[in-house]
This record gives structure tokens, sequence and C-alpha cells, in this order.
């Protein structure tokens, strides 16, 4: 990796507030497939058929299978030293927040204390009639898919694509982004709303915004930055001019 521009160090050095959105491309270097471009989910099959609430309702068991095996891959890999990074960043700085699109609960597992989920966590369910919210396996099991007490199915604890994400969740997330000196986004190809937003939007707030992928997205136009490449390679670069 080049030297990152010697603004960005001294503002990493001079306690500015610090954001970060990260997407799948971080979890990449772990071993989890990301959703768009080669490699994706996406290339062999299609959101509408295993994201969406009206695919939970066409056909709960297939939905269920794809979640199944992710949580399988979640649980068979682990963070990578990008994420480790964030985790040594946020303890630099006075003020941190790390908001993911991811659901693998990487950031978590690498030590990072200030973490959003924008779209929920692969691990939890959630009842779909009641809402309860369960870590582990349900009570009931009929044919293989998971019950809860009160008889609905449970879901998986995830947003998907025509849900709203949590208002709490989201809120936060814009006041993060509105407020930051420095908006880090990595390893997201900028296409899925809200989350593509809160980059736009620390932009137009003056944020120091630097985009962190190893392709260009619909964000590169306007980052302040774009350092291309791999985030499990430039995120410990990066932490180590700092120091
Ligand atoms: C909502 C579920 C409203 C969890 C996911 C038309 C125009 C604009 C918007 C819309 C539209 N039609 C519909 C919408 C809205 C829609 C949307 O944005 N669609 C887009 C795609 C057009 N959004 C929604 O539906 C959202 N909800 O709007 O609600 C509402 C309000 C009130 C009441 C009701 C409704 C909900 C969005 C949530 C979708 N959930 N998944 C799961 O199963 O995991 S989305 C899915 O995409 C992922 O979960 C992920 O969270 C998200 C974003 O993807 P990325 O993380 O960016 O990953 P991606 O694969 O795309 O990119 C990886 C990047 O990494 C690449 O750029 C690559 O180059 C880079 N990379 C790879 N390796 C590396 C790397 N970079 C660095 N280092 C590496 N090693
Ligand atoms: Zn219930």
């Amino acid at each position: 990796m080049k030297r990152p521009r010697s603004n960005l160090l001294a503002r990493l050095r001079g306690d500015a507030s610090v954001a970060v959105l990260t997407g799948a491309g971080i979890s990449a270097e772990s071993g989890l497939p990301t959703f768009r471009g080669a490699g994706g989910w996406w290339k062999n099959y299609r959101a509408e058929d295993l994201a969406t609430p009206e695919a939970f309702q066409k056909n709960p068991r297939l939905v269920w299978e794809w979640y199944n095996h992710r949580r399988d891959l979640v649980r068979q890999h682990a963070p990578n030293p990008g994420h480790f990074a964030l985790a040594r960043l946020e303890s630099f700085c006075k003020t941190f927040a790390l908001i993911t699109q991811n659901v693998d609960g990487y950031h978590q597992r690498a030590g990072s204390a200030n973490v959003s989920e924008l779209h929920g966590n692969i691990m939890k369910s959630r009842c779909s009639g009641c809402g309860h919210e369960c870590e582990a396996g349900a009570e009931n099991w009929k044919d293989g898919l998971p019950y809860c007490s009160c008889n609905a199915l449970y879901r998986p604890g995830v947003v998907w694509f025509g849900e709203a994400l949590s208002a709490a969740v989201l809120r936060d997330a814009f006041i993060t982004a509105e407020n930051c000196q420095v908006f880090f986004a990595i390893g997201t190809s900028s296409v899925v709303y809200p989350a593509a937003a809160l980059p736009q939007l620390a932009h137009e707030r003056g944020a120091y915004v630097v985009e962190i992928n190893d392709e260009a997205t619909p964000l590169t136009p306007r980052a302040s930055e774009f350092l291309q490449g791999r985030a499990g390679e430039i995120l410990p670069t990066l932490v180590k001019f700092i120091q």
C-alpha cells in the first residue's frame, strides 16, 4: 500500500471523530463470500428468492437452507487482520463508531466495542409472529423448520430487501455520519440504501471521506481519498502509520 496522504494521518492523530461503514468486502478475506461481483452470492442466486419477506413466505425451507449454510460458514471462519485493525483504531480514537452492513458479528469478535449492525445478525432468529428473538435453536421443530412457542415460524434475524431497518439504529447512524470528521467506507459496493447514503451525508457535512475497496464504486468520485486494495492489508498498514 502506498503511504496514505499525510492529511489523513494528521487527522487521525489529532483526535478527529471517526465513523466507519463496512460491507461484505471486509469479511471476504476471512473466507465469507460477498454478495456482488465475482464469487458473490448474487452470481448464482437471485436476491428476490432468498433475501425478501416474499421469498420466506413462499419457500421458508429454501431461505432457511441458505441462512443455515451461511451460519456454518460464519462459524467455520474467523475475523481477519482488517477487523482487528479496526478494533485497534477504535482504541486510538476519542470518538469512534463502527456501522456495519455485515451480519457475521466478526467486528465484535475482533474486539470492536461500539458496533451498530444495520442489517441485523445472522446468528439471531426472530419469530415472524410475536417478534420474540433468540440466539440459539428454537423450542419446537416441525418438518425441520424452527417454530416459536406462539406457533409461528422463526426467521433469520436480518433485514431483508423491502424491510425497514431498525429506526433507532438508523437514526444513530445518520447522527454519526453527520457529526464525524473522518468517514471510512470499507469493502462496500455502495449500492444498497439507506446504508449507501451515510458516506454521502458525511461528505455533504464536510467530513473527510476515505474509501477502501479493491474496485471503484459509485462513491469513489466523491471520496476525498480512495485507497484501492484489500482491506485486510490496507487497514493494518494504516494503523501502523498512525502510531
Ligand atoms: C429499505 C440481508 C424501506 C442480510 C441485505 C431502487 C433504488 C434505490 C433503492 C432501492 C431501489 N429498489 C429498492 C431499493 C431499496 C433497497 C436497495 O437499496 N436496493 C438496491 C440494491 C437497489 N433497500 C432496502 O430494501 C432496504 N430497506 O429500503 O426499507 C422501507 C421503509 C419503511 C417500511 C418498509 C420499507 C433494506 C436493505 C437490506 C438488504 N439486506 N441482506 C443478509 O442476508 O446478509 S443486503 C446485502 O447487501 C448484504 O447483506 C449487505 O449488507 C448489503 C450491502 O452489500 P455490501 O456489503 O456492500 O457487499 P457487496 O457484495 O455488494 O460489495 C462488496 C464490496 O467489497 C465490493 O465493492 C468489492 O469490490 C469489495 N471487496 C471485495 N473484497 C474486498 C473488497 N474491498 C476491500 N477488500 C477486500 N478484500
Ligand atoms: Zn412467537
